[in-house]
C-alpha cells in the first residue's frame, strides 16, 4: 500500500474511533480542534486522491445525494408497533401475566419520542436503512441516515449480517436553536422535537438533513446470526460494543413492583432528560421466550408501552400582555415564570379573550396550572385560589390598543378589536402574513426583518415590499450586503407566486389557503375576482354568505384595489395557471386525522384538492379514506367501525403518484 493510501486510511480509522468514544461513550479522548484537524486533512487527500474514495468514509456524513423522491422498501423483518397501558396498575399486571408464561426477567427503558427506523450492517459496514412507515413497508433514507454522527459508518468487528432499529430524534436543544432560527427566517416552526426529527430525515436533499443535528438510540436487534447473547439486555450490551448508541437508562428488572418502581424513576427523570420521551417500554428479557409467548397481527404479546399522563406544572402568571392580530383582534397571552413542559420550555400560553380569562378568574401574579393541548400548545388549565395574592384584581382587555393608542371595541362574540385600520401593529401582521411561506413565500423576510423594515418607514404597505432597493435593506441593523442580496432575490422571485397566493396573501377574512386555490382557479385573474358579486361568490361551494361578503367588502375598498394595482405594476403575477397534475382523486373525499411523519395537515391538504379530491373535517360513510398518522383519535376508531379503508402517509403518497 502507497504512502497516500496508508494515510488515508489510518485518518479513517481515526476519526470512526474517535466519533464512537465522542458520540456513544460521552468520552472524548482528542479535543474538538484536534478532531477537526484529522478531519480536514482527510478532506483534502481525498479531494487530491479520488480514486481511494469510500462510501463509509466520516466525510460523506456531510450530505450530498439529492434524491426526486424516497423509494419503498419491504422490510426484511417486520417492524411492530406496541401495545399501551394507560396505568402504572396495568403495567404491573403486564408484568405478572408474563411472570405467569414463565418470564423470570424484564427490560424497562424510556420510550423516546422520535422515529423508528431499521439499519443494515454487512461485513461490519452501514449499508441501509429506512423508516418504520406502516411496519412492513418503509422508505430508504439511507443517505440522510449517513450523516446522522451516531450512526457508525463501520463496526468495531463484523458480526455477520445484521440489522438493527431504533428512535432517531432530535435533542430539544437543537430543536429549540432550530425554530429559533425558522422564526427569524419567516418559516414555519416545528410543533416539537419528533416532527422536527420526522421532517428533518425526510428530506430529499441530504445536506438538510446533515445540518439538522439529529441522534438515535438503538433499542431492538430485528436480526443476527451470531452467538453473542441470550436476552435483550444482552444483545443491548453487545451493540453497544459494536459502536451504537443505545437506549439510556435501560434496566433489567425481575418483579412487577421493581418494575413500577422504574417506570416511576424514569417518569421523575423526565423532565430534565435532554430529549422527549412518552413513555417506558416493558420487554421480556429472555429471547427463546420471546419466541414462544409470539406476535398480534402488528404487535409483539412481550412487550408494552406504558404511556404518561399528560404534564401538568405549576408556575406563576407573571403579566398578562396583548397581541394586535392582522384583523385587529386583542388577543390576550399569559407571560408565565419559565417552566418545562412535554418537552419545551414554556414561557407563554395563549388566554384567547376576555371571555376565557374571567370564565377562570385569571389574575395576574396568580399561580396557575398549565399543560399542552395535544401535548403541543401550552395552556392555562386553573387557578391555584389558595395561593392568591392579596390585593390581587380582575383582569380588564385595554380600552386602547396597546400599539396605535386608538380606542378598542368589544363586539358580540367575545373579541376585542382596534378601531384603527392604519394600526401600525396590525400593519405589521399583515405584511408579515403577506410574506410568510404559505403565502408569497418571500424567504428571509420573518417578523423581526418586517420590524426593521416598518420602523425605518421603507414599507408601509405590500407593494412597497417591490420597492426595496439593495442599499436600503444592507443598512438595515444586523443586516450585510449578502443578506440584503438574497431578500432582493427573494422579493423578486416572489412576483411569480400565483395568483391563489396571492390571493390568500391580501388577507381577506374567511380566505385561507384553500379558498384562495378555489377563487384563482374559479377566477383565474384579480380584475375579474374584483367583478365578482356576492351571490355568485355564496354559490362557490363550502363558501357560503359570510365568506362570499368578507371578498366583496375587502374588493369594494378602493385602497385595496390600488394596493393590487401597485404589485401589478412591479409585476407581481395576478393571472392564474392552471397546475397540471392529474385529477387522481377527483370524487374521493380524505379525513386527515392524528400528525403525519412528514407532511403538515396542510400540505397534505393541498396535495388531495390539487389532484381534484375533497378534504372533510369528519367521517362518515360517504369518506374515501381516512389518512392516518401518529396519535390518530376517534376519527380513526370511527372509521374502522364504519369499514372506511385506512391508509398511512406511505400508502398516500403512492396514491399521489397514481399508484
Ligand atoms: C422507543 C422504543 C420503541 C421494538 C421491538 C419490540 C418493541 N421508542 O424508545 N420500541 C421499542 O421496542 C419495540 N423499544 C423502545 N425503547
Amino acid at each position: 500500500m502507497n504512502d497516500v493510501l496508508e494515510r488515508i486510511e489510518y485518518l479513517r480509522k481515526q476519526l470512526h474511533y474517535h466519533s464512537v468514544r465522542y458520540y456513544v461513550y460521552d468520552d472524548p479522548e482528542i479535543s474538538d480542534f484536534e478532531y477537526d484537524e484529522m478531519f480536514d486533512e482527510l478532506k483534502k487527500l481525498e479531494a487530491a486522491h479520488p480514486e481511494y474514495d469510500s462510501p463509509t468514509s466520516p466525510t460523506k456524513r456531510v450530505g450530498g445525494a439529492v434524491l426526486d423522491k424516497f423509494e419503498k422498501v419491504t422490510h426484511r423483518n417486520k417492524m411492530g408497533s406496541l401495545d399501551d397501558v394507560f396505568s402504572i396498575e396495568a403495567a404491573e399486571d403486564f408484568v405478572n401475566s408474563m411472570i405467569k408464561l414463565g418470564a423470570d426477567s424484564f427490560s424497562v427503558e424510556p420510550k423516546i419520542d422520535g422515529l423508528s427506523v431499521c439499519l443494515h450492517y454487512e461485513n461490519g459496514v452501514f449499508v441501509s436503512g429506512a423508516t418504520r412507515g406502516d411496519g412492513s413497508v418503509g422508505e430508504n433514507v439511507t443517505e440522510n441516515l449517513k450523516t446522522v454522527p451516531s450512526i457508525p459508518m463501520c463496526l468495531t468487528e463484523d458480526p455477520g449480517l445484521l440489522e438493527v432499529r431504533g428512535e432517531v430524534y432530535m435533542p430539544r436543544k437543537s430543536f429549540e436553536q432550530l425554530n429559533e432560527k425558522r422564526e427569524e427566517q419567516g418559516e414555519p416552526l416545528f410543533a416539537n422535537p419528533r416532527n422536527a426529527a420526522a421532517g428533518s430525515l425526510r428530506q430529499l436533499d441530504s445536506r438538510i438533513t446533515a445540518e439538522r443535528k439529529l441522534d438515535i438510540f438503538v433499542f431492538n436487534v430485528q436480526e443476527y446470526h451470531g452467538q453473542a447473547y441470550k436476552t435483550h439486555t444482552g444483545s443491548i450490551e453487545y451493540m453497544k460494543k459494536l459502536g451504537f448508541r443505545t437506549i439510556p437508562y435501560m434496566k433489567e428488572t425481575h418483579t412487577a413492583k421493581e418494575t413500577s418502581d422504574h417506570i416511576k424513576y424514569i417518569g421523575e427523570l423526565r423532565a430534565d432528560l435532554p430529549f422527549d420521551i412518552d413513555g417506558v417500554v416493558i420487554k421480556v428479557n429472555d429471547l427463546a421466550l420471546r419466541e414462544k409467548i409470539g406476535e398480534n397481527i402488528s404487535t409483539p404479546k412481550w412487550a408494552a408501552a406504558y404511556k404518561f399522563p399528560p404534564e401538568v406544572k405549576s408556575t406563576e402568571l407573571l403579566d398578562i400582555t396583548v397581541q394586535v392580530g392582522r384583523t385587529g383582534v386583542l388577543t390576550p397571552l399569559a407571560v408565565l415564570s419559565p417552566v418545562r413542559l412535554a418537552g419545551t420550555t414554556v414561557r407563554a400560553a395563549t388566554l384567547h379573550n376576555i371571555d376565557f380569562i374571567r370564565s377562570k378568574d385569571i389574575r395576574i401574579g396568580d399561580t396557575v396550572e398549565v399543560s399542552k393541548a395535544g401535548d403541543i400548545i401550552p395552556e392555562v388549565r386553573k387557578v391555584d385560589l389558595s395561593k392568591r395574592k392579596p390585593g390581587s384584581v380582575p383582569y380588564e382587555m385595554p380600552a386602547f390598543c396597546p400599539s396605535c393608542g386608538e380606542p378598542t371595541v368589544k363586539d358580540d362574540e367575545a373579541a376585542t378589536r382596534c378601531t384603527n385600520s392604519a394600526c401600525p401593529a396590525q400593519i405589521e401582521r399583515n405584511l408579515t402574513h403577506f410574506a410568510s411561506r404559505d403565502a408569497m413565500n418571500i424567504d428571509g423576510m420573518g417578523p423581526s426583518v418586517i420590524k426593521l423594515l416598518c420602523g425605518e418607514g421603507l414599507i408601509k404597505d405590500a407593494a412597497d415590499i417591490y420597492k426595496l432597493r439593495k442599499e436600503d435593506i444592507a443598512a438595515l441593523d444586523r443586516m450585510g450586503d449578502k443578506s440584503a442580496e438574497n431578500l432582493i432575490s427573494a422579493i423578486a422571485n416572489s412576483k411569480n407566486a400565483g395568483l391563489d397566493r396571492l390571493i390568500y396573501a391580501l388577507g381577506i377574512r374567511n380566505i385561507g389557503q384553500k379558498a384562495g386555490r378555489v377563487l384563482a382557479d374559479r377566477f383565474g385573474d384579480i380584475g375579474a375576482l374584483f367583478e365578482a358579486t356576492e351571490e355568485e361568490l355564496a354559490a362557490i361551494p363550502d363558501f357560503g354568505q359570510i365568506t362570499a361578503e368578507c371578498v366583496v367588502n375587502w374588493c369594494s375598498h378602493p385602497q385595496n384595489r390600488e394596493l393590487v394595482e401597485e404589485l401589478k405594476k412591479y409585476g407581481v403575477v395576478t393571472t392564474y395557471e392552471k397546475q397540471t397534475v392529474s385529477d387522481v382523486f377527483a370524487g374521493l373525499t380524505f379525513v386527515l386525522t392524528g400528525t403525519l411523519p412528514g407532511l403538515t395537515r396542510e400540505q397534505a391538504e393541498k396535495m388531495i384538492t390539487d389532484r381534484g379530491g375533497k378534504a372533510s373535517s369528519s367521517v362518515s360513510k360517504n369518506t374515501s379514506y381516512v389518512l392516518a398518522g401518529d396519535k390518530a383519535g376517534s376519527k380513526l376508531t370511527k372509521a374502522q367501525s364504519l369499514g372506511v379503508p385506512v391508509i398511512d402517509e406511505a400508502r398516500f403518497l403512492q396514491m399521489c403518484e397514481g399508484e
